[in-house]
């Protein structure tokens, strides 16, 4: 399979995030895309689509506060990454304030994502590379790997949070539109619930999202990902959510699979977006399932079985030593 990958993603580099009250080192490292590209033949750097095609998915004021905010840090004379502590949530006015607290606030869900020097360049060149594979399979391969570094899924319209800050798999489904692929399913096999993929697609019925992801009445992101969360709108029932128990292992992993599968099988997609994430591995340290490395050809097998193009899109995973061989696991199971 075709993989690519941008060396402008290992620019970003958040040195620490917020944890259950204290900070630790950032799990989201440079060092796990180094772990990737080690375990696959040699991927292709991603052509350049410009700003037009990030605008597809997210909104000018947050992609504008983005490509700013590290500059506004320093210039509010701080050190280090930009970091959020105060959020608008509380039915307050939507004001748009300059002051960079505020900014971060405002475009945030969490305080675990920090805006490094090098972030807006590695999350751009991230996207450009989800887009750049999912131009092969527009023009005729099966399927293709975007190794894209920091991850997205977590990421809204007009928001940052779970180390995510271009939603990768929403910015290719709309390229995937663009380019004629009117109805796009998009499979979130990340630990995570994709709660920024959820939101931008809601109420959207020609993109359907289907995740398996750990209970958020007990995991993050806690607020979404929950099972009665089917979609509004024109988009009511394009939206699956299949929480799981901690410990879950590959057996009921699978069933839940072919739950979904079920599903984007009657939504007949003409095009399918993977957000793979290896942090279902057993062996991940911020994770609760139970995946060995052999399960992920399993998992890749049966969503490739279906025969749609698929664009695989990297999300989490965050056992850095395991990581490669995990990612080769699951390319190596889906074939082509
Ligand atoms: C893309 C992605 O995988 N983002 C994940 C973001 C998760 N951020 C917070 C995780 C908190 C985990 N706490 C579990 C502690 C287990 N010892
Ligand atoms: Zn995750």
């Amino acid at each position: 399979m075709l993989a690519f990958f941008s060396p402008q993603q290992l620019g970003h580099v958040p040195a620490r995030e917020l944890h259950n009250g204290g900070w630790i080192d950032h799990a989201e490292t440079a060092a796990r895309a180094g772990s990737i590209v080690a375990a696959l033949p040699l991927p292709l750097p991603a052509v350049d689509y410009g700003r037009a095609a990030l605008l597809a998915v997210h909104s000018v004021e947050y992609v504008e506060f983005l490509a700013d905010a590290h500059r506004l840090w320093r210039e509010a004379g701080r050190e280090g990454d930009a970091i959020p502590y105060v959020w608008p949530v509380v039915a307050r006015r939507p004001l748009k304030l300059a002051r960079i607290d505020a900014l971060l606030g405002r475009f945030s869900f969490d305080a675990a994502t920090p805006v490094s020097a090098g972030t807006w360049d590695a999350a751009y060149w991230g996207a450009q590379t989800a887009l750049t594979a999912l131009d092969t399979v527009v023009g005729g391969e099966r399927s293709a790997f975007a190794l894209c570094r920091p991850p997205g899924h977590h990421a809204g319209a007009d928001y940052l949070g779970g180390y995510c800050y271009l939603n990768n798999a929403a910015i290719a489904a709309r390229a995937a539109q663009a380019a004629g692929r009117g109805r796009v399913a998009i499979l979130d096999v990340d630990y995570h619930h994709g709660n920024g993929t959820q939101d931008i697609f809601w109420d959207d019925p020609t993109v359907f999202y289907a995740s398996l992801h750990a209970d958020p009445a007990t995991d993050y992101p806690f607020f979404w990902g929950h099972a009665d969360e089917t979609g509004g709108g024109a988009g009511a029932g394009a939206t699956l959510n299949l929480p799981l128990p901690a410990g879950t292992g590959i057996a009921p992993y699978l069933a839940a699979l072919d739950v979904a599968v079920a599903a984007l099988q009657r939504f007949a997609p003409d095009l399918l977006i993977v957000s793979f994430g290896a942090d279902t591995f057993a062996g991940d340290p911020i994770s609760g399932f139970a995946l060995a490395t052999d399960d992920f050809p399993a998992v890749a097998a049966r969503i490739a079985a279906c025969g749609w193009p698929t664009v695989i899109v990297m999300e989490g995973g965050y056992a850095t030593d395991a990581l490669g061989a995990n990612v080769a696991a699951f390319l190596g199971g889906f074939g082509a």
